[in-house]
């Protein structure tokens, strides 16, 4: 094993851990209050001062930070070392409003390779693999943060990006790539590709690291059958870091945080209070080792569950559910909340592929929801009336998942757009409709 592999972090105990935390949360504190003057104002304005945060358990104090501060602080508000410090800067795609940048010192970089670099040990990556890196790269962490993380483990590393779907799989089958890195909706085209193109055999993964998106527990189990391989999960954001702020072992039951780095909390979203283990929802991060951007109590959206139940593999780390998804994707529908990956555990479960797109509108003052699914190509040349069933039956079992009626479209194979980075799977026309 490469002698970056620090297992001792991945598996002190929850004493040790706590002593380090503690100990870097407070010399953090004290960083960001003298370098960041945003931050320092929010402090000030909660009566704060940095003697207060002694440890862990002074968290609460301190104010919580979103995506609307680091929009307000763009570019540099948020800064904390010199300028001359930094070496990187990288970028939210920024779908939803003004982009989001975030910026590295090299030790900054170093930490975040080494994360990621226990994503690939964990997902049974060494120096004898070969890491197909399709995520993007460029502004987007997927793919300078897998590419590091692949270097430190000393894995043959090629650093394909996204798109041009071909030349991916000709480099797959060339070089005998053995672990796929990329969003699990790029993943199952993929896929779906490699088999069209009846290339199966000659395609040697044994595993995959996949997130960046929502992705659901049948969707895993799709991809894992149609590759040949194990599906592992991989967590972060652009501005905790990037991919690596938790990862999948091999027990496959939710990631593991790096919590030397980054301490977890879940937050009810409506009134901030902070919820015991084991309780949904909102996952906010504060990053306690780096330097340029250091973000405290960051509210990610992300709705998810913390888990300190012992792990088969030995790791120590708290676990965190699957992310059901950001509370801003959540769709509400008549009231309801819907997340798309429930709607994806749905049509996987009735025999449908990942190939889907959800169309939201408002008529009369009521909403609508579709389901667009494509049909697979076997299920194409089924008769009217077995379609009929089908359909059928993904309009009850969403009834009785979601409690509210959709409407449900089979369409052709192949009609839905195929994404090479993350998925766009929601059509929301309501806009200022009443
Ligand atoms: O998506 C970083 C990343 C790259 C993670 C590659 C994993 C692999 P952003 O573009 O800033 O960064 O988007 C961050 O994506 O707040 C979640 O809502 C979502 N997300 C990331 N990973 C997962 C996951 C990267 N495994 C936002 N499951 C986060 C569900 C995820 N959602």
């Amino acid at each position: 094993m490469a002698s970056y592999y620090e297992q001792k972090w991945e598996t002190m105990s929850r004493d040790e851990m706590r002593a380090h935390q503690d100990k870097l949360l407070a010399e953090q504190v004290r960083h960001v209050y003298a370098n960041v003057a945003y931050y320092r104002d929010l402090m000030d304005g909660k009566g704060v001062k940095p003697g207060d945060i002694h440890g862990v358990d002074d968290l609460k104090l301190l104010p919580f930070i979103s995506k609307d501060d680091l929009r307000e602080a763009y570019p540099y508000g948020m800064l904390a070392v010199p300028l001359s410090d930094t070496v990187r800067v990288q970028s939210t795609s920024g779908t939803t409003g003004k982009r989001v940048v975030a910026f590295y010192t090299q030790e900054d970089i170093d930490l975040w390779d080494r994360c990621c670099a226990r994503a690939i040990v964990a997902a049974g990556g060494s120096n004898k693999d070969v890491v197909h890196v399709s995520y993007g790269y460029g502004l987007f962490t997927g793919g300078p943060g897998l590419n590091g993380g692949s270097h430190l483990v000393g894995s043959l590393t090629l650093p394909m990006s996204s798109g041009n779907t071909e030349r991916q799989i000709q480099f797959m089958t060339d070089l005998q790539s053995t672990i796929l890195c990329c969003t699990p909706s790029y993943a199952a085209f993929l896929a779906e590709t490699i088999h069209e193109m009846g290339l199966r055999g000659k395609i040697k993964l044994k595993a995959g690291i996949f997130g960046a998106e929502a992705w659901s527990e049948e969707m895993r189990r799709h991809i894992e059958q149609r590759l040949g391989i194990r599906a592992y999960d991989i967590y972060g954001l652009t501005e905790i870091s990037g991919p690596g702020v938790s990862f999948e072992c091999e027990e496959q039951t939710g990631m593991h945080v790096n919590e030397d780095h980054f301490i977890p909390e879940i937050i009810n979203p409506i009134t901030g209070e902070v919820l015991p283990d084991g309780e949904k929802g909102e996952l906010v991060f504060t990053s306690i080792s780096k330097k340029a951007f250091p973000l405290l109590r960051y509210r990610t959206r992300d709705i998810c569950v913390l888990s300190r139940k012992a792990c088969s593999c030995g790791r120590t780390l708290v676990k965190m559910a699957k992310p059901m998804g950001r509370s801003d994707d959540m769709l509400i529908i008549r009231g309801v909340n819907v997340f798309p990956s429930q709607i994806e555990t749905v049509l996987i479960n009735c025999g449908f592929e990942a190939n889907y797109q959800l169309v939201v509108d408002r008529v009369n003052y009521s909403d609508t929801l579709e389901v667009r699914v494509e049909l697979t190509p076997e299920m194409f040349s089924d008769e009217v009336r077995k379609l009929e069933m089908r359909e059928r039956e993904v309009v009850d079992k969403l009834k009785s998942m979601l409690g509210i009626a959709a409407k449900v479209t089979l369409v052709q194979p192949k009609s839905i757009t195929r994404s090479e980075g993350k998925a766009v799977r929601v059509i929301d026309n309501r806009g200022g409709k009443l």
